[in-house]
């Protein structure tokens, strides 16, 4: 995400809490002699659950052996069945999807395997007016269209009016959901939701896309073994894209349908998928990560259906015309440009309206309330806020008599039990303590607000509002490698459940500093008796406050830098400070 130069970014004072969530320990120096890593990689991988020889093994290389056997998907037999019979009699079929990355990337999973069989199918995702899942409208809509059967892709779950709708104009419903169920299912020939009671499926974490891609593989080992293996690698870069974009976590199963998911979109012959990349201009590395996605390719779907249409990118997804993606992606490319200049003005707004309103040596928590911020930009807003102000923050739209918007938290403050306390006061709300969703009426915003502030005061002191900078580990000096930075991409795929790791180091010597364009800084420390190259985004502001030959601690991230055929370790900085501070 960019941000315009005239937000400044994050200070950290002197008063930013450094920590580090492990240490080296000697059973990580024995893992790590056994398996020739390095002892940094292995803390990491322990602090994260993975605490024996063979669960690092395992996690360095995703194997097929992690999936999971489908046929315990609850539902899964009648769904394909169902599928099969509506496939053979050419029955009309419509795919239902949703208008972000994981609906979009679910229904061009189902359409294009389902068209490869041969079916008839056509498909409808929700526009950005109107309501999420599958509407009774929008069966009305399928019936007058004689649609024999509909398949719901990343929803569904809670549609119990559309459900008896469709059994009344004898349309059969299988849903494919991964949301939450509620006590109630709706009635359909078939429910295939991983996170239903009854399931035995033993992994909640797959993506939409990825219960649809598990759907289809069991069809095609049921009913056309022969087109399996082909199938089951075709489709892993729709699967990666959902997986990463829909913020499930990256372990179990997920971990090797992503790894192998981001090596086929890698070289994905979709010539959509061809076209987004090509406009995402995504450097080179012979490979993508997870960031390549979360960052890039992600954002851009989304902006389909955030500021015009989600059938663009479905559309995008689907086309095997050259000149039809070339436009497609241009479109898209054009809409992004559009949601990064919205998503800076609402951020210059957001950060303006706290100067104005707050009292910022006295609140403890702030709400920023504007308008005109759309549905998917309000939490990264509050999100922005807590970085800034290093306080809980809610960003909320006005628009039609009520503010709705998120909040997100730090410093353990509770957000959700401050939701509980406010009942009376608000429209609706919930969530976790750490981030909630809220809607409270315009013409009580001020009585809400009053509220929050006075429990917030309760809870928390002034002291506590100071930034906290959490690495995953404090690395030695000595072990700061090459064979680090090297090892740090194998933990890749790296995002939710799997972020990638940032490294405490301390008493390093400054040897040299020096400005890049750009506001950036580069120079070399000592570490160890090995000097070392170091680059820091953004930092300009922030050099004065180093005297060469000082000793500093600093957050980083290693990484193998390649210039002229030489390859060498080099640390982006995250943060630095005057050592001991
Ligand atoms: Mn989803």
């Amino acid at each position: 995400m960019s941000v315009s130069p005239s937000v400044s970014v994050p200070h950290s004072p002197r008063s930013a809490r450094w920590q580090a969530l492990t240490q080296v320990e000697a059973c990580d120096r024995r893992v790590a002699a056994r398996l020739d890593i390095s002892p940094v990689s292995a803390a990491i991988l322990r602090a994260r659950g993975h605490d024996s020889p063979e669960a690092i093994e395992a996690f360095f290389s995703p194997h097929p052996g992690l999936l999971r056997d489908a046929a315990d998907l609850p539902d899964i037999e009648r769904a394909i069945d169902r599928l099969w019979k509506a496939i053979q009699d050419r029955e009309s079929i419509l795919i239902f999807g949703d208008y972000d990355v994981d609906g979009i990337t679910s229904t061009a999973l189902m359409v294009r395997s389902l068209q490869k069989l041969g079916a008839q199918v056509s498909y409808r995702l929700p526009e950005r007016d109107e309501s999420y899942g599958l509407t009774v409208a929008a069966v009305d809509e399928a019936a007058t269209r004689k649609i024999a059967l509909i398949v719901t892709t990343d929803c569904g779950i809670t549609a119990i009016d559309a459900a008896r709708r469709a059994r009344e104009l004898g349309i059969d419903l299988i849903i494919t959901d991964h949301h939450e169920p509620e006590s109630e299912l709706p009635e359909a020939v078939a429910i295939v939701n991983p996170k239903r009671a009854d399931s035995k499926y033993e992994f909640t974490g797959l993506s939409g896309c990825g219960v649809v891609y598990k759907l289809m593989t069991e069809l095609l080992k049921r009913y056309q073994p022969t087109a399996l293996s082909s199938f089951s690698e075709r489709y892993l870069d729709l699967v990666a894209l959902s997986t990463i974009a829909d913020c499930v976590p990256l372990h179990d199963e997920n971990r090797y349908l992503v790894a192998r998911g981001l090596h086929q979109l890698y070289g994905t012959r979709k010539k959509g998928l061809r076209a987004l990349i090509e406009s995402a201009n995504i450097r080179d590395k012979g490979f993508y990560v997870g960031g390549d996605v979360s960052f890039r390719l992600a954002p851009r779907l989304n902006a389909a259906g955030r500021l015009d249409s989600p059938t663009l990118a479905l559309r995008l997804l689907l086309s095997n015309d050259e000149a039809e993606c070339a436009e497609l992606a241009a479109q898209i490319e054009a809409l992004n440009g559009q949601r990064r200049t919205d998503t800076d003005a609402a951020l210059l707004e957001a950060h303006e309206l706290v100067e104005r309103e707050a009292n910022l040596a006295d609140d403890r928590l702030l709400i920023a309330a504007g308008s005109g911020w759309r549905r998917g930009v309000v939490g990264l807003l509050a999100a922005k806020l807590v970085d800034k102000y290093h306080r809980p923050a809610f960003a909320l739209n006005i628009e039609n008599g009520h503010a709705h918007g998120s909040g997100r938290s730090c410093a353990d403050f509770d957000l959700h039990a401050l939701l509980e306390e406010s009942r009376e006061l608000i429209v609706s709300g919930g969530g976790h303590a750490g981030a909630c969703g809220l809607t409270v009426e315009t013409k009580r915003l001020p009585e809400f607000k009053e509220h929050a502030l006075e429990y917030a005061a309760d809870k928390l002191s002034m002291a506590e509002l100071v930034p906290r900078h959490t690495a995953d580990c404090e690395a030695p000096g000595r072990d700061v490698t090459l064979q680090l930075a090297q090892e740090m991409v194998q933990l890749e795929p790296c995002g939710s459940g799997n972020h990638s790791p940032v490294l405490l180091l301390r008493n390093a010597r400054l040897q040299t500093a020096w400005p890049l364009k750009a506001d950036h800084s580069k120079g070399r420390m000592m570490v160890d008796g090995q000097s070392i190259e170091w680059i820091w985004w953004r930092s300009a502001d922030r050099l004065p406050e180093f005297e060469r030959g000082s000793t500093v601690d600093c957050l980083f991230v290693p990484e193998v830098n390649e210039y002229r055929g030489q390859t060498s370790l080099q640390l982006t900085l995250k943060d630095m400070r005057v050592a001991g501070d």
